[in-house]
């Protein structure tokens, strides 16, 4: 990695997505390590097309990131898995909430979603790049009026008062940086093993809703690219891509 992540950071009061705006400037040569943020996104991507609110109040901020000796395809599940850990880890660290990782892509805080992650790859002059879109509601409530409210929360509606943004998104870059010297130097065990301990899924009776079939069954563990295993009556099943649902 040439340039740490955040070195330089570019603001703007309201795009239509962080990644969308990122890609664009990826594509014109900005250097990796770059953050872009908005106060608001007119249309925040979830995964799969969906739509992720975005109003004032909330981090909505992207990183774009470079690995020096090219990404490794099938390290990709890595990324929405290390973004977890260092969301959760900075939301500890701030606030001493109970903040946990849930498989791929979420950041839990009491049970509930507080924070969602996009990665996407690119490829820019025949060099891979990716983007880690971090979506977190902070002092923007979500507990009533969204067909989501019952299963996500905020940072505001669990710490009782607003909070800075500038303070959580420092914390976060520092503890990416942390995360992003690991998969330069192919430390993946410890990545995985950071995740694990931050989990709220592993040991959970699971359904996964996957692009073509359900499986029920104990989330037993993550492979080395982040997979998750699960023990459907003995039986394992790999799983790359789907939602989680806890049912417990
Ligand atoms: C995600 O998708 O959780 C990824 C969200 C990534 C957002 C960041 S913000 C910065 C960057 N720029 C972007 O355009 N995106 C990234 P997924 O797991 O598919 O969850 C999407 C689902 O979460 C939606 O279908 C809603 O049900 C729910 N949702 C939407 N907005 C939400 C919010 N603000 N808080 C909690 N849940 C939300």
């Amino acid at each position: 990695m040439n340039r740490k992540l955040g070195f330089k950071t570019i603001r703007y009061e309201s795009v239509t997505s962080t990644n969308e705006v990122l890609r664009k400037l990826a594509e014109e040569g900005l250097e990796p390590g770059t953050v872009v943020t908005a106060k608001v996104q007119t249309q925040g991507k979830g995964r799969m097309t969906r739509k992720w609110e975005s109003p004032e109040g909330g981090l909505w901020m992207s990183v774009l990131l470079e690995t020096e000796n090219g990404f490794d395809n099938e390290k990709f599940g890595l990324l929405p898995l290390m973004a977890g850990s260092s969301v959760a880890t900075a939301i500890i660290m701030e606030y001493d909430l109970e903040a946990g990782v849930k498989w791929p892509n979420d950041v839990l805080v009491n049970g509930k979603k507080v924070c969602g992650i996009l990665g996407e790859l690119l490829t820019v002059n025949e060099k891979q790049l990716a983007i880690i879109g971090i979506g977190i509601n902070v002092n923007n409530p979500v507990q009533k009026g969204y067909d989501f409210s019952s299963v996500s929360t905020s940072v505001v509606e669990e710490f009782g008062k607003k909070v800075k943004l500038e303070v959580l998104e420092n914390t976060i870059l520092e503890e990416l940086n942390f995360r992003a010297e690991l998969l330069e130097t192919k430390d993946y065990d410890k990545i995985l093993e950071d995740w694990r301990n931050l989990s709220e899924t592993l040991g959970k009776k699971v359904t996964i809703h996957a692009p073509k079939e359900k499986i029920t069954g104990i989330a037993k563990d993550i492979d080395e690219n982040g997979s998750l295993l699960v023990d459907t009556d003995g039986r394992i099943v790999k799983v790359i891509v789907g939602d989680c649902e806890h049912l417990e």
